[in-house]
């Protein structure tokens, strides 16, 4: 019975004894015994009631068993929800309870704090920890091997990813079969993916780009991930030898650069060097290639529409700008007031169209609505032009996100929090430049009459209803926050203010 997608990544590599995993410590899993215990967990799935299209929230540590709960998924039909680990169990009550998940996984030390979420949402708990013990190996070890695929269609959804959106509530972006074939299809063609390929992955499993970008292109090319649980310098220079790819965000090629032992000979035996989650500042660009030999290809993408255009294989890698449209996507820069198309050169909204694009957000026809226009352009929430070869620059965002390593941080949710805390009038948090990870958070408070503000006490506080990586680095204390005629804050003005205040100082 036909299940494109599992078809295509992984139905084709049924018993072969190919490498597809290499852990750091060298030993492997082989296409064949990975399918096998994908099909022990999708077995287990459907045992545990779910039906094609339920959905499946996975906040588990990177592994070849977490990723086979993604094939599991994709083979019973059922919608794979992945969510940063980072994530506080509020977070996940959030995603969990939205999304309707029957069923959630979690690692063994979270499962005390998630059986209350569990309870409420109606869903059933297992654990995965990072060695990929727990309940759900245990009892999927039992099942049977194969499994029978269940029906699908491209236009089925294959997975949810939540994004916080600008006002802070949480949508599930609803990403199709279809969404996810075509792309895989388009960037192993366009970066020349084939079943020599190893890939040194660093990135997480929870987000696009280490899941389906990186993942689904070396799964439908047939080569080998060198899977490490998270980027470690020195793991990576030491693999890098091995490898052929790699992709990562701006911070890991500002890390590796930083380090002198990285050098042309650390990278000679790689064909390609992929960036993207976040710009990359054409200085590193520049480096890189000085370093190395090598020049970055850099491509732009997002959860709502995986990758859009992206520098070409063949052919000048411009740097500061993200290429030209991928094969069957459109892009137009348009005026965001009125949606009329702008001339070539101009800057505006940036809006793509194409099977790349997904579905919507789950059961929020609205929030779809104002997103996704009528000709089926989605609005990007990203200022652009296309210079007068064709090539993509980003020059901004019109939506208020800060993006710190490649993780998306939206200011309102921590806005909030700060507006609660006791003697604060308001608050406005922003994103300023950050030497590792590109963009950092810092929060500025206006304090209610003559309160005092307990700056480490307010860190503290909203901290514990924060993912770590979302904390403010700095609070700082102004006594007023900029506004326009309309009385709008200005954040423009803060940026600019706080420009430098964690960049090393230009040398005399
Ligand atoms: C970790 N920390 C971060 C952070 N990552 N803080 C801010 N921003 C981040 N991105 C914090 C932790 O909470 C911890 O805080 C401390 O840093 C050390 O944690 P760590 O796990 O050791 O961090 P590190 O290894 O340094 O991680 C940095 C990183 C990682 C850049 C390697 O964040 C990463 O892999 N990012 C990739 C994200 C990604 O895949 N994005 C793609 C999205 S898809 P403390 O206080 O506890 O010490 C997308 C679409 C597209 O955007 O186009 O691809
Ligand atoms: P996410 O919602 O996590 O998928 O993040 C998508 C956002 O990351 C995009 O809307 C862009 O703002 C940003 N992004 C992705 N790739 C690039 C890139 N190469 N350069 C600049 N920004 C990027």
């Amino acid at each position: 019975m036909p299940n494109p997608l599992y078809d295509t990544l992984f139905g084709q590599h049924q018993g072969r004894n190919t490498t597809f995993l290499q852990m750091a410590d060298g030993t492997t899993v082989t296409h064949g015994d990975f399918l096998q215990l994908a099909a022990q967990y999708a077995g287990l799935i459907v045992r545990h009631g779910l039906r094609p299209g339920d959905r499946v929230a996975v906040q588990v540590a990177k592994s070849p068993q977490a990723v086979a709960v993604y094939a599991a998924c994709v083979q019973a039909g059922a919608v794979f929800l992945p969510l940063n680990t980072a994530y506080t169990a509020d977070d996940v009550y959030r995603f969990a309870e939205n999304s309707g998940a029957r069923l959630i996984l979690c690692d063994g030390k979270c499962s005390e704090s998630l059986q209350p979420v569990a309870h409420v949402c109606g869903a059933a708990l297992e654990t995965m920890n990072a060695d990929g013990s727990g309940s759900f190996a245990t009892k999927a070890a039992v099942l049977p091997r194969t499994f029978s695929t269940l029906d699908r269609t491209t236009d089925d959804v294959a997975a949810f990813l939540y994004t916080s959106g600008t006002t802070g509530c949480a949508k599930g972006a609803m990403l199709t079969q279809g969404n996810l074939l075509s792309n895989c299809r388009v960037l192993a063609g366009e970066w020349k993916f084939t079943a020599e390929d190893s890939l040194l992955h660093a990135l997480p499993i929870f987000h696009t780009h280490g899941l389906f970008v990186a993942t689904n292109i070396t799964l439908l090319a047939g080569g080998k991930l060198v899977f490490l649980p998270k980027f470690d310098l020195d793991v990576m220079l030491g693999l890098m030898p091995q490898a052929t790819t790699m992709m990562g965000v701006p911070t890991f090629y500002t890390r590796l650069l930083d380090d002198e032992r990285f050098t042309r000979e650390t990278a000679r035996h790689m064909r390609l060097f992929v960036s993207g989650s976040a710009p990359l500042l054409a200085e590193t660009h520049v480096r890189f290639e000085e370093r190395t030999g090598h020049r970055i290809l850099e491509r732009y993408g997002m959860t709502e529409t995986n990758m859009n255009t992206s520098n070409p294989y063949d052919g000048e890698r411009r740097a500061g700008t993200v290429g030209f449209p991928l094969p069957g996507v459109e892009i137009r820069i348009t005026d965001s007031s009125t949606g009329a198309t702008l001339p070539q050169g101009e800057i505006g909204e940036i809006e793509v169209r194409g099977p790349n694009v997904f579905k919507g957000y789950w059961q929020m026809p609205g929030k779809t609505a104002e997103a996704l226009r009528e000709n089926g352009f989605f609005i990007t929430g990203d200022l652009g032009r296309i210079d007068e070869d064709g090539y993509l620059h980003i020059v901004g965002r019109s939506k208020d996100m800060i993006i710190s390593g490649g993780y998306n941080i939206y200011p309102k949710e921590i806005e909030r929090l700060l507006d609660d805390e006791a003697g604060v009038l308001e608050s406005a948090v922003i994103g300023v430049p950050h030497p590792d990870l590109g963009e950092t958070v810092v929060g500025i408070l206006v304090a209610e009459g003559q309160a005092v503000l307990d700056l480490d006490g307010i860190k503290r506080n909203i901290g514990g209803a924060l993912a770590r990586f979302k904390h403010p680095q700095r609070l700082v204390v102004l006594p007023e926050l900029p506004r326009n005629t309309m009385g709008k804050v200005q954040k423009k003005e803060l940026r600019a203010q706080y420009r430098d205040m964690f960049m090393p100082a230009d040398p005399p």
